[in-house]
């Protein structure tokens, strides 16, 4: 690993710029000092209006953002509309601006999204892969000293009943031993195309000598940095549907609006998380500490580790200590996933290259509960009910209440219209 610290005055591509995790990190880096060239195909926007959905939280365009910001603060983020399946737009992005690190958020990031029905699947995967893809060959062909930071997924691995290490393995069979990538069961065919990529990326940096950081991220929760609060048109989203919204998000809704929290199955199931502060913080230090050439680097990045359930009862007592009820429900599974199992997942290496977490303590879940109930008048129920795409049977009423049409015949080329 390269000892290499605290650089400034970077250029730095954020891909997927207009997401919830792209956006703060746009201007975290903007503030930092570095050149931010932000890119985004709108894919998102346009996935929301499809389905129905929409961020709790009222987010400005991309020009309004970046308007905003360099109002406030003076400094410039680049705002590029692209589309990482185009690889001509991709590769002419690397030969123009020449980043020294490119930070990937550009894919579609949802389980149950992917899981909607054949059409759905096959967006997902090609959107990631070959957007990947692309990049990969941009950075070959036009800068091959680029440091590319991935962001990949706890999911990847599944829940295995051993220990998770960060990325590889050490494994002895039939009296040979041997670092091999680590296992990967992944739950949808969204983490799965999380694997897929991953495989993708060693093997260019074997074969190429690119340098990478994949960053297999657990679930990010919180709505603020220092730079989202400055004015509401820097605000990032919230989602809290049953497609977007992670189990955290819906649970603080569903708690701010009074509903019951909807805990699948047995709700043993265990995941990393963090803050989106963390994410932040994490990214800065693989940026500054960048891989070698040809070396791909694995970081598990969370913090902590709850089941589903610690989660529920987390937010049920923030509410109890205002003397409100939460009523906790265990709703038929829809995901086919293990309810109760072994997790211990490892998470050194970005603690070793500094991070000091923040914390998921009550102050933090009351005040997201909080923002929520600010917003309370903007959550439709209907979107937070019960689950509604099944990994058996596919499926998503909400999207066929909202869309009236069902599944568009054709997502992958409609993303590209976006
Ligand atoms: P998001 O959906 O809010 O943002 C992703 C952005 O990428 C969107 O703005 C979308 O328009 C853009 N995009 C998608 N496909 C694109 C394409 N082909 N070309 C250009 N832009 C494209 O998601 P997020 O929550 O900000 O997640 C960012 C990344 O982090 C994703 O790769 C996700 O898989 C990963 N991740 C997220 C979490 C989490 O809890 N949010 C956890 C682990 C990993
Ligand atoms: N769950 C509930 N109730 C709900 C919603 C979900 O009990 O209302 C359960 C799910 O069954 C699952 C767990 O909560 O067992 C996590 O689901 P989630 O929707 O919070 O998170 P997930 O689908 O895993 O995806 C999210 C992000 C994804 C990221 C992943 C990180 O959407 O982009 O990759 O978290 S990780 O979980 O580490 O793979």
């Amino acid at each position: 690993m390269s000892s290499r610290t605290k650089p400034s005055g970077l250029t730095v591509a954020v891909l997927g710029a207009d997401g919830y995790i792209g956006w703060p990190m746009a201007m975290h880096l903007s503030r930092q000092g570095h050149r931010v060239v932000a890119v985004d195909n709108l894919a998102r926007r346009r996935w929301d209006r499809e389905g129905g959905t929409y961020s709790l939280v009222p987010i400005a365009t991309m020009a309004r953002r970046v308007a905003r910001w360099r109002q406030l603060t003076g400094r410039e983020i680049i705002w590029r509309r692209a589309d990482m399946r185009d690889f001509r737009a991709v590769d002419a992005l690397m030969a123009e601006f020449r980043p020294q690190a490119v930070i990937h958020f550009a894919e579609q990031r949802s389980a149950p999204f992917s899981m909607i029905d054949r059409a759905h699947a096959v967006l997902t995967q090609e959107n990631n892969v070959v957007g990947t893809l692309n990049l990969l060959f941009a950075i070959r062909d036009q800068v091959p000293d680029c440091h590319l930071i991935k962001l990949g997924t706890m999911g990847e691995y599944g829940t295995p009943n051993i220990d998770i290490e960060e990325g590889y393995l050490e494994i002895e069979h039939n009296g040979r031993r041997d670092r091999l990538p680590f296992p990967k069961v992944a739950g949808s065919f969204y983490h799965l195309s999380k694997v897929h990529d991953s495989n993708n990326i060693y093997f260019a940096t074997r074969a190429w000598g690119v340098r990478a950081t994949d960053l297999n991220q657990g679930v990010v929760y919180g709505v603020d940095t220092e730079d989202t609060v400055l004015h509401p048109e820097l605000s990032t989203r919230f989602d809290f549907d049953s497609i977007w919204g992670t189990a955290l998000n819906r649970f603080c809704a569903q708690a701010a609006v009074g509903e019951p929290l909807t805990v699948y199955g047995k709700g043993g199931q265990t995941r990393g998380f963090l803050d989106l502060r963390d994410t932040m913080a994490c990214i800065t230090l693989a940026l500054h500490n960048p891989a070698e050439r040809g070396e791909c680097r694995v970081f598990n990045q969370f913090t902590e580790q709850f089941s589903v359930r610690e989660l529920a009862a987390l937010v049920a007592k923030v509410r109890e200590s205002h003397g409100l009820k939460t009523e906790i429900s265990h709703l038929p599974n829809p995901r086919v996933e293990l309810e109760e199992h072994y997790y211990n997942a490892k998470h050194q290496h970005l603690l070793d290259l500094g991070l000091e977490p923040h914390y998921l303590a009550d102050t933090l879940l009351e005040s997201v509960i909080a923002r929520v109930e600010s917003l309370r008048d903007r959550v439709d129920r209907v979107l937070l009910e019960a689950p509604s795409v099944s990994w058996k049977r596919g499926g998503n009423e909400i999207w066929e209440r909202y869309s009236g049409q069902g599944v568009s015949s054709d997502p992958v080329k409609g993303a590209l219209a976006g």
